[in-house]
């Protein structure tokens, strides 16, 4: 098998400023990117009638492929707000649902909102420097920057378990992450009040 991976997956260097691993592909997504994601719809029309600015990026590195093999991602998650709420990912479930996935916080502070596909119970748990987290498969997850320096992280995941976008692109999550007199707090989307 060793001889399958190619010498430049064996070992990767990366920095804490950007997601970028050498030349590999970098997926960017811009404030227009996340349209649907944000609770305050107004505050997000508002800010993007301003600029469009760069909210995360990742590198996934891809070894191989096949029963038993990992990928991971490498993540930064820029700080900032659309009105209360926090910068995010647009979340997603694995296509594959029973596939897990491990989160390593590298740098900044911050949280994942976690959301079980057949209860709906949401959690939302730290991901910061010298955190792990565990996603459950089956679990809806997003990653929210609460601090005020770019959140890096780790995301490894089995090889096979693929982005399922689309239910949390028609539903969302359950649960918002607003600041609420500076701290972060979980609210349920359907009585959130946007100007409280
Ligand atoms: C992949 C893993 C991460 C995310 C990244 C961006 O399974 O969970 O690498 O892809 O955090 O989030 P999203 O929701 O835009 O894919
Ligand atoms: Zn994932």
């Amino acid at each position: 098998m060793l001889n399958l991976i190619h010498p430049s997956d064996l070992s990767v260097t990366h920095g804490l400023d950007s997601a970028r691993i050498g030349t590999r592909p970098l997926v960017q997504r811009r404030l227009a990117d996340l349209r649907g994601c944000f609770a305050d719809v107004p505050a997000y029309e508002a800010a993007l009638a301003r600029d469009n600015p760069l909210i995360y990026a990742v590198t996934a590195v891809e070894p191989a492929a096949g029963d038993g093999q990992l990928h991971y991602g490498l993540g930064v998650l820029y700080p900032g707000r659309v009105g209360d709420e926090y910068h995010l990912t647009k979340g997603h479930h694995h296509a594959h649902r029973p596939a897990a996935e491990v989160y390593v916080g590298l740098a900044g502070a911050g949280a994942m909102l976690l959301e079980d596909e057949a209860t709906g119970e949401s959690r939302l748990v730290p991901l910061a420097r010298n955190t792990v987290v565990y996603v459950p498969g089956h679990t809806a997850h997003r990653t929210i920057n609460t601090g005020a320096e770019p959140l890096v992280y780790l995301g490894i995941y089995p090889a096979n378990a693929g982005h399922d976008y689309a239910v949390v692109g028609q539903r969302n999550f359950r649960q918002v992450v607003v600041d609420r007199g500076g701290l972060p707090t979980l609210v349920e989307r359907a009585v959130l009040s946007l100007r409280p």
